[in-house]
This record gives structure tokens, C-alpha cells and sequence, in this order.
């Protein structure tokens, strides 16, 4: 479709009588045409990821524990004439979507809280992006229903909140909802569209002809499908970015993955990383409009600027990732930066770009971990990076590929070694693991746990969060089901949920009253409800959480699995077991070559990366 000429747009606001001065905008003077929002919950920015992951995960009840560490968590900001001052970049890229079509007077991103002020009767659509609305996606389902229900996270609870409040509105009649975002799914699969007064649930991008069409559609007034499939752009070109702030400083850096998990979502679309000038425009917007931190969205920010190039996307381009994050941390006004996703392969790949790039990010992490980051200040990186299993049988079934180059059958090994590299240089990463994966058996999950073990027995650190398999929409494992509540766990499932959340107070137990607190807080839980909750296979787990009998006199009392000794291939028999026509990718500056390699076939191994380098810079057009 093509975008609006300027007389067009003028033309529009005067038919629907829009005033030009936006800060009059009131519900009653008409309200704006199209209305975006999002769960408050999934806004906020200011007291880091974590708040936004404890509100995905923690029941109503627990709230209390939140407000206590922020008391000011609710507390949002905003612009002259009521608009969000920061949205999810999902909501942004939306919003800039629009304003190809529709002028901006038409158009407002707000909080739940002001929709009364920007909803009226000219208001035509509101359009509601969001992350995880009822709660059922990894992690965040588990952790409530551990606590005492298995539906209602706090995420979900504001969502419901803004959505009663679209529900309500006195001109609820003239205008029709649409949902979008990555947490679409959850509305169509639970079919929730009566309960939350959803007309539609559109699933994909918003860059697309698709979407102009759908909101003109709304504006019309005639009715709307259901359920609609936007396409994604399938260049960088088509991406757009927004020129406002976002949540966290969101900016896209990829965007599909490559690795082809089983189970994924991204990964099903297309494997784009964005042009370096685009995403610096983007930086640039978020910090002129008060954001100090920036954080690149991605599945795996190693794929970046290897996407498309004549060397598989899994050796990374070490030289434009150093300059790409460089002159992000190095933007005037950035003062944190924060990793998103990232895989474990590359560590061992390349451990000199892990060091290269740690030199540029710590000094700009927000994150401090003083009991185990070697960094004068205890900076630590903390990406997210998919464990999901140590059971190289399951592994196979479900992530052939996650640790590509190397050969899913060294899955434990590429953990051990990428982990020792990441710790080696302060990155401390949070890893997910899938526990009742379908057709999990005993096995596999003791194989887990004995990876698990053996990380401790290493002195390795990442912080373990476990969730259960949840079957994403569309993904290849879309009809498969696993466990679907905490009392179907067996006992070992729930030890390796159990261990996982012990192994995490490693860095947090530096108080002396720490480590009693969490002992006497989770016996207390225990007695108080989780038992009942949980069912008789949590009760030893829950022990061996507590401390309060060591893990060794239940490992003997049979109570509990006692990890066995992983053996695994040190860094350089793992490239000893690489194709050899993945050799020519590896840089020599990270040891580790075979002797023998016929790399000195194309020449000397080192000029001939060089040259090989210097070629696909030129030919790839990154900024
Ligand atoms: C950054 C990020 C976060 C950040 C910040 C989130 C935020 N509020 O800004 C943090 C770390 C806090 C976070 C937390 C969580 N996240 Co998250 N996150 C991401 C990540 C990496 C990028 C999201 C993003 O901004 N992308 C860029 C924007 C532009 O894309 P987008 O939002 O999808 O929007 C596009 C379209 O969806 C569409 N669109 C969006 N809204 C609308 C609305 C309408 C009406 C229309 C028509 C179109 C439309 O247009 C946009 C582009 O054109 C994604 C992975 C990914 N690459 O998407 C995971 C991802 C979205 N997160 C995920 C999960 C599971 C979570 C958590 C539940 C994890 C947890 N257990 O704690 C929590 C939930 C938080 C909450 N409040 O409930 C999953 C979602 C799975 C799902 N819902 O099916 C993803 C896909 C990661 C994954 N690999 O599985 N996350
Ligand atoms: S590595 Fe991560 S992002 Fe990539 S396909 Fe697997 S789960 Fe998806």
C-alpha cells in the first residue's frame, strides 16, 4: 500500500475533525483515531529485565515482594500531552508503520492507565501489542503454578486489567481491538477473545501491506477476521525502526536464528541482521529522548554481520561485532548497555572475540556480581542462552543443530567448554532448560542433572531457569504435550528445578543471614502450602534446597540423584572432531589447530583468513 501523500492526511483530519494541536487531545474532543497500548507490566523499564521477568513468572500474592523492592515499580513517564513516553519496540515499530499512512495527530502510544484520555468517539481501533498475556509460555506458567495457581502471573493480571478497561469505555462500540505481538498465540490457542473483548489477533509484523490494509479495514468499519497472518519482511531494507524511545532502549539486531530448535518461534523467521547505521539511528533516538540504556534485540547476537556472507552464520564476524557494539556503548548518552540472547557455540568458536567483546561491554553492564565476576568493579555480561537439556538423546530430538559447528553428540562438551570460556571473561549467563520435554524419560533428566553437577564440580557459573515444555504455536513441536502441572513432576524433574534455583544463590549468598533465610523461608513455604500444592515428590527436592539435610546424606538415603562425572572434550578435541571444511573458518589466534590441517592447502592459514576476511568485508554491505 502505498503511504498517504501529505494533502491526503490533511484531508482525513479534517473529515474526522481531528484538532492540530495534539496536547488538547481529550476523549471527549473527539479522542485519536488509532489508539496503541500495552500491559503496564510489559512497559516499565526502570529497575532492569529482571522486574519484567519476576512480573512473567510471580502469582498476585507475591506481589508484596516486589512492591518491597520497588516500591516505585508502577511509576511511568510521560510526554507533554499524555502520550508513553517509553513503549515496548514492538509498539514503536507499529506505531511507525502507521504514521506511513496515517498522520500523527491520528496516532497515540499510551499507558493502560490513559486510555480514558485518548480513547473517544472518533477512536476507530486500539491496537494492544503484547509479550505473554495469559502467562502460558516457558517460565512464566511454571513459577506461578509452583506457587499456588497455575494461570495467573502478575503480567497476566495487568493485561486482564487493560483489557477490561478497553472493554469498558463508553465508545466501545465504535471501534474494534486488535492484538498483536509475540504473545498473540496465547489468545488464539486459549480462544480468550470473548473473555478480554479481543476482535482480532494478528500474528507477524507490522511492516506489511497486510497491516496498513487491516487497520483501514477497522477505520471503515467493517468487521475484521479473527485471526489475521502478517508476513515478515524478508530484507533489512523492509525493517523498520522506530525513531521514538522504547522499553529498555530495544533496538533490533537480528532477527530468525538459523539454528532450527524444535520448539522455537524466532527462529521461524527469516535470518535478517539489520544494517549497523540503522540500528546506530535507533541508539541515537532512544538516548536524545532520555533513555541511558540500550539493549540490541536479537536470538543470537553472533549471527550478526555472518548472515548471508560466504562463511556460515556460525563462525561469527568477529571485527564488525567489536566495531558494532563499540560504537554502541560508545554513543554519547549511553550509559548501560544490556545483552539479550545469544548461543554457547560461539564461545568456543571464538574465545578472542568473547574477550574483545568483553573489554567493550563490561565497563557499560549494569550488572555486578561480587563474588564471582574478576572485574575491578564486579561487572558481569549476563545473556540468555538455551541449555534446554544435557541429554544428548533428547538433544538430538529436539536441537540437532543448537551447538553447530560442532556435532550435537558433543552438546555437553560445547556447555562445559563455551561456559568456562564465558566465565573465564565475566560473562555469567542465565541459561533455560526445558524439564518434561515429551517423551522425556528418567534418563535424560538424570543426564541433566549430572551436567548440572558437573558444572558445580567445575567451579562454573550460569544462573539455571528451569521451566517446563510448553508447545509454542506454529513451532515444529506446536502439537506435542508435556507436563501440564507441577503433580505430574517426577522426583527428578523436580530435582533439577530444585537444583537449578539452589546453584542460583551462589552469588547472592554473601550474607551471613542469607544462606538461613532462604532455609527457613522455604521450609516455612513448605509446611505453609507448597506441599499440598505440589504433591509428595517435591517434599525431598524441597530438602535439598533448603540445606537442611546435605545433599550427600540424601544422595545416600537414595532420596535424591547424585550427579556423576561428566567427561567431556576439551576445546581442542571438539575442533579436532569439526568437518574439515569448517577448519578454514576457525582463527588461529585462538590456538587449539589441528597440525595437520590442510589449511595450508589455500596458502598460509592466517594470510589466507585474512584475505578471505578482507573479500567478504567489501562484498557485505553492513552500514
Ligand atoms: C527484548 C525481549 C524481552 C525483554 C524486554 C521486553 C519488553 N517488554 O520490551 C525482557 C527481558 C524483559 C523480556 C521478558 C520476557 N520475555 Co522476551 N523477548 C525479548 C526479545 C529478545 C525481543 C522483543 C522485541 O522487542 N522485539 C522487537 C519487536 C520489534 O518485535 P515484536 O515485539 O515481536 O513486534 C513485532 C510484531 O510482533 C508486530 N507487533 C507487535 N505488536 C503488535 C501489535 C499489533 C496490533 C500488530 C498488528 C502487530 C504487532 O510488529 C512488530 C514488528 O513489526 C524477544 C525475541 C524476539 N526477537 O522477538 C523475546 C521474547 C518475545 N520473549 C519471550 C519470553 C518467553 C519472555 C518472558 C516470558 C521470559 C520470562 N519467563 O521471564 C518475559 C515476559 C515479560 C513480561 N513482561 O511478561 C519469548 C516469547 C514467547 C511467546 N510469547 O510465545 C520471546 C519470543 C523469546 C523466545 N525466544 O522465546 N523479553
Ligand atoms: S538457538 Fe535459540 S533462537 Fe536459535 S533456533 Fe534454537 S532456540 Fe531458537
Amino acid at each position: 500500500m502505498r503511504p498517504a501523500t501529505e494533502t491526503e492526511r490533511l484531508r482525513r483530519n479534517q473529515t474526522a475533525g481531528f484538532a492540530s494541536d495534539s496536547t488538547n487531545y481529550t476523549s471527549s474532543s473527539g479522542g485519536k483515531l488509532i489508539v496503541l497500548t500495552a500491559p503496564l507490566t510489559e512497559t516499565i523499564d526502570h529497575a532492569g529485565y529482571f522486574i519484567q521477568m519476576a512480573l512473567a513468572s510471580l502469582p498476585k500474592w507475591l506481589e508484596f515482594v516486589l512492591n518491597k523492592r520497588y516500591p516505585n515499580w508502577r511509576e511511568v513517564e510521560r510526554n507533554e500531552d499524555g502520550s508513553a513516553r517509553y513503549m515496548p519496540a514492538g509498539v514503536r515499530v507499529l506505531e511507525k508503520s502507521l504514521l506511513r499512512e496515517y498522520a500523527t495527530d491520528e496516532v497515540v502510544a499510551c499507558f493502560p492507565d490513559d486510555l480514558d484520555k485518548f480513547i473517544g468517539p472518533k477512536t476507530r481501533v486500539v491496537a494492544v501489542s503484547t509479550h505473554n498475556p495469559l502467562g502460558v509460555t516457558f517460565a512464566a506458567g511454571v513459577y506461578t503454578s509452583i506457587y499456588g495457581s497455575s494461570k495467573e502471573p502478575l503480567n497476566s493480571i495487568y493485561t486482564r486489567v487493560m483489557f477490561d478497561k478497553i472493554r469498558s469505555s463508553p465508545y466501545r462500540k465504535n471501534f474494534q481491538v486488535v492484538v498483536g505481538g509475540s504473545g498473540g498465540w496465547q489468545i488464539t490457542q486459549t480462544n480468550s477473545y470473548e473473555e478480554l473483548g479481543v476482535d482480532c489477533v494478528a500474528e507477524g509484523r507490522s511492516e506489511s501491506a497486510d497491516t496498513l490494509r487491516l487497520f483501514q479495514k477497522a477505520i471503515e468499519g467493517e468487521t475484521l477476521p479473527r485471526k489475521i497472518n502478517l508476513v515478515h519482511p524478508t530484507s533489512r531494507d523492509a525493517i523498520l525502526f522506530p525513531d521514538k524511545r522504547t522499553t529498555f532502549g530495544v533496538v533490533e539486531m537480528t532477527t530468525g536464528c538459523g539454528r532450527r530448535c524444535q520448539f522455537c518461534v524466532p527462529d521461524l523467521n527469516p535470518q535478517i541482521d539489520m544494517p549497523k547505521a540503522r540500528i546506530l539511528d535507533a541508539v541515537r533516538a532512544n538516548v536524545r529522548q532520555g533513555n541511558k540504556v540500550i539493549s540490541l534485540a536479537t536470538e543470537d547476537m553472533f549471527i550478526w554481520g555472518q548472515v548471508h556472507t560466504d562463511t556460515p552464520f556460525f563462525f561469527p564476524n568477529r571485527e564488525a561485532l567489536v566495531d558494532l557494539y563499540t560504537e554502541i556503548v560508545n554513543t554519547p548518552g549511553v550509559e548501560h548497555h544490556l545483552l539479550s540472547h545469544c548461543t554457547m557455540a560461539p564461545f568456543v568458536v571464538d574465545p578472542e572475540l568473547i574477550r574483545q567483546l568483553s573489554e567493550v561491554l563490561l565497563p557499560k553492564s549494569p550488572m555486578h556480581l561480587p563474588l564471582l565476576s574478576s572485574h575491578p568493579q564486579k561487572k558481569a555480561l549476563i545473556p540468555l542462552i538455551g541449555l534446554e537439556t544435557g541429554s544428548v538423546r533428547m538433544a538430538r530430538q529436539i536441537m540437532p543443530s543448537k551447538g553447530v559447528p560442532f556435532s550435537i553428540d558433543d552438546w555437553p562438551s560445547v556447555v562445559l567448554e563455551g561456559l568456562r570460556v564465558a566465565n573465564q571473561n565475566n560473562w555469567f549467563p542465565m541459561m533455560t532448560l526445558m524439564v518434561g520435554n515429551p517423551g522425556e524419560t528418567d534418563q535424560d533428566v538424570q543426564e541433566t542433572l549430572d551436567l548440572v553437577y558437573e558444572m558445580e564440580r567445575r567451579g562454573l557459573f550460569a544462573f539455571l531457569i528451569p521451566s517446563i515444555f510448553t508447545p509454542l504455536h506454529d513451532t515444529r513441536m506446536e502439537h506435542q504435550t508435556g507436563v501440564t502441572h507441577t503433580r505430574q513432576l517426577s522426583p527428578l524433574q523436580w530435582q533439577l528445578l530444585m537444583k537449578c534455583w539452589k546453584h542460583n544463590l551462589r552469588p547472592g549468598q554473601y550474607s551471613w543471614w542469607g544462606p538461613i533465610a532462604w532455609r527457613v523461608g522455604s521450609l516455612f513455604m513448605w509446611l505453609y502450602r507448597l506441599r499440598k500444592l505440589n504433591g509428595p515428590n517435591f517434599t525431598w527436592p524441597l530438602m535439598m534446597f533448603a540445606g537442611l539435610v546435605p545433599e550427600r546424606i540424601l544422595q545416600g538415603m537414595g532420596k535424591i540423584h547424585a550427579g556423576k562425572p561428566v567427561v567431556s572434550k576439551s576445546r581442542r578435541e571438539l575442533i579436532a572432531s569439526l568437518r574439515r571444511n569448517y577448519l578454514k573458518h576457525l582463527r588461529a589466534d585462538n590456538g587449539d589447530l589441528p597440525e595437520s590441517s590442510d589449511r595450508s592447502a589455500e596458502g598460509h592459514p592466517d594470510q589466507s583468513r585474512l584475505n578471505f576476511e578482507a573479500e567478504t568485508r567489501t562484498l557485505r554491505v553492513l552500514s
